[in-house]
């Protein structure tokens, strides 16, 4: 089970160098873009990723535009970034790479 303790600066710099393809914008969430071939794979991986967040509890703010999607993922009853962030993360990369997503470019 993650930790539901707020990560402090020097854990979230630790974490950031394990997830390359996120950034921590406000210090208090974690945040990726993506894009993908068209609307239906956009889609498909937000589906796998809702999933997911529902076995995990923990669920991520999104907006989808066509073949884009961004990311952001924070803890809301604690106010910043917890372990339960960095498993969804996690999850997201593995399902993103699983769904041909691109740089957001
Ligand atoms: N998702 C996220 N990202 N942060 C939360 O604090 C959160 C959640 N809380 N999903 C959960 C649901 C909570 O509302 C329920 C009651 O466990």
């Amino acid at each position: 089970m993650p930790s539901r303790t707020v990560l402090g600066p020097a854990d979230l710099e630790h974490v950031l160098a394990s997830l390359p393809h996120w950034s921590c914008p406000d210090g208090t969430s974690l945040a990726r873009d993506l894009r993908f071939d068209d609307f239906c794979a956009a889609f498909a991986f937000m589906t796998a990723v809702a999933a997911v967040a529902e076995e995990l509890d923990h669920h991520p703010d999104w907006s989808n535009s066509w073949n884009r999607v961004s990311i952001r993922l924070t803890t809301h009853d604690r106010g910043g970034v917890t372990g339960f962030d960095v498993e969804l993360a996690r999850h997201v990369d593995r399902l993103a790479h699983a769904h041909g997503a691109r740089a957001p470019g």
